[in-house]
């Protein structure tokens, strides 16, 4: 395969961050997938496999210093072999993240320098717009734009009422109906893609996101599985893979997410719920939770049937989840910091105890 860097997404603002490690003779690559601290790169000497520098891997305090799919490092391949060494990660212009397994604060990037995501719905039971307003809100804090995209065309009697609906939720997010199973039936999806962009599909198992590339690329590349009628026990695809379209532009697969978590901050949310938040502006209380205060313009205007009240539950639950992670994570930091003191009184009693 010829791979050159701008296929892959090198940029100016990438190449500007890896001046100091140009200097060094570093090579810049890219994170196509990693298995167990093993890492697969992209880079112009073709394909390579990497570990991290003892250096990263002892600073890393967080799973966030370590590269994830997508990220552009700077390597030191061995001469004469396909094996390389990770020495930095260059800053990201996205990136996507969810918690650390068994700990509710703290946050491990999953991919990284996206341009656009793909949120993909099934238009059989699988849809659902409460889900596409999670992905929004998530999105619109990462860096990168969201498409709104509807698959299974085929399994739809009414297709376009669907997209009516979903438009609603939309604002200026793109919406699109595919079939992935059909060549011709994606065509909508391919002008989103170009050359030199990166894409990650989200969506719950089953969905089709591996579907979507097979059409892609023209062969079976990705495995692909029924959904089964209790739709419990799937994700199909286990690992994420930034895969290169023969079309130009990238792609990352990746597996189904069960219960989207928030990782986005009141930022993302409010993009997301632009026409709630505007109501919101005309509550008596600028703090009004839109439950129970007197003069709120929220209930005022799901009453009138301005604002659908589905929609306004949605953005109230999400708001209290991320209300609720900041509570988590700002107790998390008082107790670091308190260990932190801790350590240094003793090391400072210790200092002491030996003076004396
Ligand atoms: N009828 C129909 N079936 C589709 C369409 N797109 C995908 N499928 C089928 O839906 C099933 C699930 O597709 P996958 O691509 O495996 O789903 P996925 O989103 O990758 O699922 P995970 O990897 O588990 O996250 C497969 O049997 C696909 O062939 C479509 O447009 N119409
Ligand atoms: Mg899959
Ligand atoms: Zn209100």
């Amino acid at each position: 395969m010829d791979i050159n860097l701008k296929t892959l997404g090198w940029n100016n603002f990438f190449s500007e961050n890896f001046s100091e490690y140009r200097e060094k003779g570093f090579l810049p690559a890219r994170i196509s997938r990693e298995h167990t601290h093993i890492y697969f790169l992209y880079s112009e000497r073709g394909e390579l496999t990497a570990e991290v520098a003892g250096r990263i891997r002892h600073r890393s305090d967080t799973k966030c210093e370590y590269p994830a799919v997508g990220d552009w490092v700077a390597v030191n391949p061995r001469p004469g072999e396909e094996l390389a060494t990770i020495h930095a990660v260059l800053p990201r212009t996205s990136s996507f993240s969810r918690n650390v397994a068994g700990s509710n604060t703290q946050e491990q990037v999953i991919a990284a320098n996206i341009d656009l995501v793909f949120i993909v719905n099934g238009l059989d039971n699988n849809f659902n717009p409460r889900r596409i307003e999670r992905y929004l809100a998530h999105i619109h804090d990462s860096g990168a734009e969201p498409v709104i995209v509807l698959n299974k065309t085929d399994l739809c009697d009414d297709v376009k009422s669907r997209i009516a609906e979903v438009k609603k939720i939309a604002n200026e997010t793109p919406v699109i109906a595919i079939c992935a199973l059909e060549k011709d039936g994606i065509q909508p999806l391919k002008e989103f893609i170009l050359k030199g962009k990166t894409i990650a599909l989200l969506g719950s198992s089953g969905v089709g996101k591996s579907q979507i590339i097979n059409t892609l690329i023209g062969w079976n590349r990705q495995a692909v599985q029924e959904v089964r009628s209790d739709s419990k026990g799937r994700h199909t695809t286990t690992n994420r893979e930034l895969i290169i379209l023969p079309c130009g532009g990238m792609i990352i697969d990746t597996p189904g997410i069960r219960e989207i978590q928030v990782w986005c901050d009141i930022d993302g949310l409010n993009k997301a719920f632009a026409d709630v938040v505007g109501c919101a502006s005309h509550c008596r209380f600028s703090d009004c939770s839109h439950e129970v205060e007197p003069g709120c313009a929220v209930r005022a205007s799901i009453e009138e049937g301005t604002l659908d009240s589905a929609r306004v539950q949605s953005y109230i639950k999400i708001r209290k989840e991320i209300h609720g992670l900041e509570k988590l994570q700002n107790r998390r930091a008082k107790i670091t910091e308190r260990a932190k003191w801790k350590k240094l009184k003793n090391k400072a009693q210790s200092i002491n105890r030996g003076k004396y």
